[in-house]
């Protein structure tokens, strides 16, 4: 029988915890460098791949959870109540369920993303690592930071890095309980590194992640050389880190992610996340890349970049990108 995430969870619980007062987290949102596409188990998020990614330090979610009093479960995102019946407040829900189990005590979850809506960036992320982190103090669990990891990566595989910042790699691991499948911190910085995200489009994509990898594994034949070129991707950045070498860091993330982008066009139906803005973007990339910019870009289920640059060509890639939204990773 398949394991569920309520019996891998519960090994870690004790028998039945203390009812909370209330708790706040934050967990930034992430980019990988080297992408998390597909699953080997669906139920606990294991992950067909390893991955690598970068936190954008003060971008991402807060969660706070407290007691509340007129008997039912409340879910807030932005300040705005959603129904329990909506996709939103489902997932929370069911997540808080892995730990609350059978104390009867009524929740409310507030979350707050200012990742910029602008910025067309993925929330479930960061929204994962904060509700876990929320609720690791809520019920006073100090779990460990791999437990934390590799619960956070139940409610959403990327969720995993989102519980760190800096560099983060998250090793898909091979247990059956997915239990040695969590991530860990780089001890490696580099202040000089900007990420860049550049809006193309905005709106509700319409193949989510996680049916786009689903997909892309069951249809693409070019999907069987992923693994191979997300492993050979991992251990080039992981050597551009710890040389800081920029342009293989660049070079391999950018060519990681149109690799994972050809698996999921290479896939039945297709799967084209990109639209003309983003192709548009791509050559004007290149284009200043061809007249000595070192800049770089890298993209995920959906249609806007992410650039890579060293903060001394800020202005440049400025001047080339306007209303362009620049992060720090290192920055603190
Ligand atoms: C990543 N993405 O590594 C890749 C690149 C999107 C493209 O992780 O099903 O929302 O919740 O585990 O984590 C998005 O996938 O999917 C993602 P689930 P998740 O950042």
């Amino acid at each position: 029988m398949k394991l569920t995430k309520q019996d891998v969870v519960a090994r870690f619980l004790p028998a039945t915890l203390a009812e909370g007062a209330q708790a706040e987290a934050f967990a930034p949102s992430n980019i990988a460098l080297c992408k998390y596409w597909g699953k080997r188990d669906k139920e606990l998020n294991l992950p067909i791949n390893s991955s690598l990614s970068v936190s954008l330090a003060h971008l991402g979610s807060r969660t706070r959870i407290t007691p509340s009093d007129d008997g039912a479960d409340h879910v807030l995102l932005n300040g705005e109540e959603q129904p329990l019946d909506s996709k939103f407040a489902g997932k929370v829900i069911a997540f808080v369920e892995l730990f609350r189990r059978e104390l009867d005590q009524p929740l409310t979850i507030d979350t707050h993303n200012n990742i910029p809506t602008a910025a067309g960036l993925a929330s479930s992320a960061s929204g994962f690592a904060a509700l876990m982190l929320a609720l690791d103090k809520f019920y006073d669990l100090a779990l460990e930071p791999q437990l934390l990891s590799a619960f956070a990566r139940m409610g959403s595989g990327s969720a995993s890095r989102s519980i760190y910042q800096g560099f983060v790699e998250w090793q898909m691991g091979h247990r059956e309980d997915g239990m040695d499948s969590y991530a860990m911190p780089l001890e490696q910085s580099w202040p000089e590194l900007r990420v860049g995200l550049l809006k193309v489009a905005t709106g509700e994509k319409k193949v989510d992640s996680r049916a786009g990898m689903q997909r892309t594994v069951e249809t693409a034949h070019l999907y069987q050389s992923w693994p191979l070129q997300a492993a050979a991707d991992l251990e080039k950045l992981t050597d551009a880190i710890v040389r800081r070498d920029f342009e293989l860091l660049g070079s391999t993330a950018e060519q990681n992610a149109l690799s994972m982008h050809a698996t999921m066009i290479a896939s039945w139906p297709p799967l084209l996340y990109w639209q003309p803005d983003s192709v548009a973007a791509m050559h004007q990339v290149w284009q200043l890349r061809a007249d000595g910019l070192p800049l770089y870009f890298t993209m995920d289920a959906g249609p806007n970049l992410k650039l890579l640059f060293s903060a001394e060509h800020q202005q440049a890639v400025c001047d080339a990108f306007e209303q362009l939204e620049v992060v720090a990773p290192f920055s603190g």
